[in-house]
């Protein structure tokens, strides 16, 4: 069989068309989503195998895109080595007891294949349903993790995360080996149950300047990065408002950078180290827009994506709760349309 587009966007190679996916096109936008959840907490959801399953492919029977992303949520990880927390309706990852001292910390302890059976088992599931097409493992870079942890649940400024960061070095380094263990085993348990290429949502480490960055995380995630070096499966590395950091994004690791709309991908392509391919980066707001407008801009990304030495198509960042999910299947068939060879 062909190594799939996506796939061989990743590894830099001609596709026969731009490969496209989009963050978090399972759930939220999809009425089926919604019908399946009803009665069921999303952390439970992401314990069932049967759920995880028919979420994940729930977006890939309704478009054509060329990868699916495992359902499942960047804290499941947290919540499998025993942490109190919960993710709650219209807010997001709730944690009871945030995180500030190095008892707490101490606390967080390794994850193991055993606390996540329903991963291995769901992918295993996923592969043989997927019949060839990729799917996409994931987990939480150690910063966004972190700031989760630390603030108890989504927060703005990140105050006590960065209080912690500057103010606690040394229980700061702790902190974000432990969470780069779970994460890099999580990933493992992904990609050994047959996950054909993983991403690392560290969306939030655009809160950092570059020189921070550097110090307190980077080393984190080139080390989980160099981990997976051997595993021969492409390595993706997103953040939001990273335009400062794109470079250091590629530099710890990343087969793929994620882009977000805010720096065109021909000045993206310029940022990122050599032997690095681009994922973006269409924003998610503009398909509330008029379609001509969004087809307009689609091939404006396109245009630009080919000084890329890889391109795969994408949001700028997760797709919006209330997006018409017929932009998203028209979208997805533009794409492929606008560069079929
Ligand atoms: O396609 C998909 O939706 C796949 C599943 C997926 C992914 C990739 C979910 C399900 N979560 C994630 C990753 C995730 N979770 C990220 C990284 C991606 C991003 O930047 O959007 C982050 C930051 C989270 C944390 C999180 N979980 C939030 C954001 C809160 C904040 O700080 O603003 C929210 C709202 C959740 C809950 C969640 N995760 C996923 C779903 C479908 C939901 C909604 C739960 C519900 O339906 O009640």
């Amino acid at each position: 069989m062909q190594e799939s587009p996506f796939l061989r966007a990743c590894r830099r190679l001609p596709v026969s068309r731009t490969p496209v996916w989009f963050m978090r096109q399972a759930g939220r936008s999809l009425p089926e989503y919604r019908k399946v959840r009803a009665d069921v907490p999303m952390l439970e959801a992401c314990a069932r195998p049967d759920m995880i399953v028919e979420i994940t492919m729930q977006p890939v029977r309704r478009y054509d895109v060329d990868a699916a992303i495992y359902f499942s949520d960047i804290v499941v990880p947290l919540k499998a080595i025993g942490l109190d927390l919960d993710i709650k309706t219209g807010i997001g990852p709730v944690i009871a007891d945030p995180i500030r001292n190095a008892d707490a910390v101490k606390r967080l302890r390794e994850l193991e294949p055993d606390d996540v059976p329903y991963v291995t088992e769901a992918v295993g599931r996923l592969v043989e349903e997927l019949d060839g097409r990729p799917l996409i493992g994931f987990a939480g870079g150690p910063f966004t993790l972190a700031s989760y942890l630390i603030e108890g649940g989504p927060s703005k400024n990140h105050e006590h995360t960065k209080a912690l960061m500057y103010g606690a070095p040394e229980l700061w380094g702790d902190l974000m080996r432990r969470l780069s263990r779970i994460t890099l085993e999580f990933l493992k348990v992904q990609i050994e149950a047959g996950a054909s290429a993983v991403q690392l949502f560290d969306s939030w480490v655009g809160a950092l300047s570059a020189e921070d960055y550097r110090a307190s995380v980077l080393p984190h995630t080139s080390w989980i990065f160099e981990q997976l070096g051997g595993l021969d499966v492409p390595r993706i590395h997103f953040g939001v408002g990273t335009g400062e950091l794109l470079g250091l994004l590629s530099e710890a690791g990343a087969d793929v950078v994620g882009v977000d709309w805010r720096v065109p991908l021909d000045k993206a392509a310029q940022r990122v180290q050599p032997g690095t391919a681009l994922q973006g980066n269409l924003d998610p707001a503009m398909l509330f827009a008029p379609w001509e407008a969004v087809a307009e801009r689609a091939r404006d990304v396109l245009d630009r994506g080919r000084a890329a030495e890889g391109h795969i198509f994408n949001l700028g960042h997760g797709v919006l709760p209330n997006t018409d999910p017929e932009m998203l299947a028209r979208l997805t068939h533009f794409v492929h349309e606008q560069t079929e060879q």
